[in-house]
């Protein structure tokens, strides 16, 4: 892995994409394409086409081909080889995939070199792994009347895995649907957001590179209704569905997946709470918190927008984490000092600073930000605003209640255990929640209390990948992660020997 003293400039990674159909790179026949712009001062990145029915079934087509014919041939050790050797081409090339998902999210360098690409490499390793060593189960019937048998569960490919992606996380969220659909012996179409089509585009070279055989990765893009998104949601040859989100948008999904009843696997929105209580560390529970809430711009999934603080340190957590968001700087992906970068794009930062006016109109008190930051030359063309704190809405305001997706934080003191996890529990989202206590039977007794799907104490976003990996409520359907994503990327069969 590179060490990135001589950072690559994202400029190298300026270009049109295309799709990437039985292991060539095309443009489609569509003749339909859009521009892709560079959230940091909104520049021109290239053109992206637009598939129509036509390239989403030669898309289908070819991964159901491959399934049936040199994928579905491999031994587990040959495929998962070949993943292992995909995760190590995704390092050599790491600077290429590091300045594509700059160029396209104008994240910082900081970020994507510790997150966003090291977790793109291990999401095919570490499911290689898993997969090499899966065991089923086995029962032997063994009755009076002598009908004995052996029973064993094998584990089958799905078939076609459609993996539609969002764009705030672009190789890290699609790989880890990608790795497991591929280790368990499936083949995929990839239809990535439209905001940030490169990285996906990218790995098409990694798989031709590395010898995996054509049809088995495809990339298609396009947008979501009437577009490559729906088309390939509804393709009848397409055998599941996997998609991280928005909720809403799941919805829509869903009801295309009804259509010859094909299961899905959802990682949806969150409105994700952090309880900090009297008796943490106050240290880790502000650098904790200003990671939660405004890593990668505040655009993660598991992302903390509503914090609640007991009383008694609610001034000093205040205090505290605004020094720590007046010391974010903000700036262009390569220089070494920035640590936050613009939203994704002009229409989010739209979205975005209509919850800021929202904030003021249900009467916030604006605790630092709220605005749009001066930035110096082409820079001040782009997505940017101010990370942002607020205090003082009530538990019923909109910014309290729906996922902005935005480097912003709501705090609000409460002053029971019992208090705070109502509060945590009080919306229809159920993804993620960070708990802050050194008193060790607080922390299991609110953990078992919290209904989400990941509950990090002292921490967050700490990553075992073997580990169940969902959200609850209107946050999603499934877990992934681990021997967790073979329910979904497999058929279990049951075989029945009479012995
Ligand atoms: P989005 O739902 O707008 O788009 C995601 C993808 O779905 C895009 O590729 C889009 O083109 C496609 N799409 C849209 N409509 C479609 C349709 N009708 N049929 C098929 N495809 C369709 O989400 P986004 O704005 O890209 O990402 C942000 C959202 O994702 C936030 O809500 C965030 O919480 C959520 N998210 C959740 C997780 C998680 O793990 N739970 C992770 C990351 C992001
Ligand atoms: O770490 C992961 O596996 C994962 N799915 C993270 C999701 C982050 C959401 O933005």
């Amino acid at each position: 892995m590179s060490t990135h003293t001589a950072r690559p400039s994202i400029e190298s990674a300026r270009r049109d994409a295309a799709h990437f159909i039985d292991g060539a790179f095309t443009q489609g026949a569509t003749g339909k394409s859009w521009e892709n712009h560079c959230p940091l001062d909104n520049s021109v990145i290239g053109h992206v086409p637009e598939a129509g029915k036509a390239e989403v079934d030669a898309a289908v087509t070819a991964a159901r081909a491959a399934l049936d014919g040199p994928w579905g041939e491999l031994t587990v050790a040959q495929r998962t080889d070949m993943l292992a050797a995909v995760a190590n081409e995704i390092t050599n090339r790491f600077d290429d995939f590091l300045a594509a998902e700059c160029l396209d999210t104008g994240k910082p360098y900081g970020t994507a070199s510790h997150i966003d690409i090291p977790r793109g490499a291990a999401n095919f390793k570490m499911f290689a792994e898993t997969v090499k060593n899966i065991s089923t189960e086995t029962f032997i019937l063994d009755t009076p009347d002598g009908a004995n048998a052996l029973n064993y569960g094998l584990r089958r490919p799905k078939g076609v895995i459609a993996v539609i992606s969002p764009w705030n996380l672009p190789l890290l969220l699609m790989t880890w649907k990608v790795g497991p659909a591929l280790a368990c012996g499936n083949t995929v179409v990839v239809k990535p957001s439209e905001e940030t089509p490169l990285t996906a585009t990218l790995l098409g070279e990694v798989m031709n590179k590395v010898g995996v055989p054509k049809g088995v990765y495809n990339v298609v893009h396009g947008f979501g209704p009437n577009s490559a998104g729906e088309f390939l949601t509804q393709h009848p040859l397409v055998n599941g569905i996997t998609f991280t989100g928005e909720t809403r948008t799941g919805e829509a999904i869903m009801k295309q997946a009804a259509v010859g009843l094909r299961q899905v696997s959802f990682e949806l929105g969150g409105k994700n709470p952090a309880l900090v209580f009297a008796d943490c560390d106050l240290d880790k529970a502000v650098e904790g918190t200003l990671r939660s809430a405004f890593a990668n711009c505040g655009q993660v999934c598991l992302g903390t927008e509503r914090i609640y603080v007991e009383r008694p340190i609610f001034e000093a957590f205040v205090a505290r984490l605004k020094a720590g968001v007046e010391g974010l700087r903000l700036g262009r992906p390569e220089e070494p000092s920035t640590t936050m970068g613009p939203l994704v794009s002009m229409e989010h930062r739209e979205k975005v600073l209509s919850y800021y006016k929202a904030a003021v109109d249900e009467g916030a008190t604006v605790v630092t930000g709220g605005g749009v930051p001066d930035m110096p030359g082409d820079l001040a063309q782009g997505a940017w605003v101010e990370p942002t704190i607020w205090t003082g809405l009530g538990d019923d305001a909109r910014v309290v209640n729906e996922e902005i997706f935005g480097p912003c934080c709501h705090i609000r003191p409460f002053d029971t255990e019992e208090e705070a996890i109502r509060l945590a529990n009080s919306t229809r989202y159920g993804l993620a929640a960070a708990v802050w206590t050194e008193n060790l039977a607080r922390a299991h007794r609110v953990a078992g209390k919290l209904d989400v799907g990941i509950c990090w104490v002292n921490s967050w976003f700490l990553r075992d990948l073997r580990t169940a990996f969902g959200g609850s409520k209107q946050s999603g359907i499934g877990r992934e992660g681990g021997v967790h994503s073979l329910e979904f990327y497999t058929e279990l069969s049951n075989v029945c020997i009479k012995l």
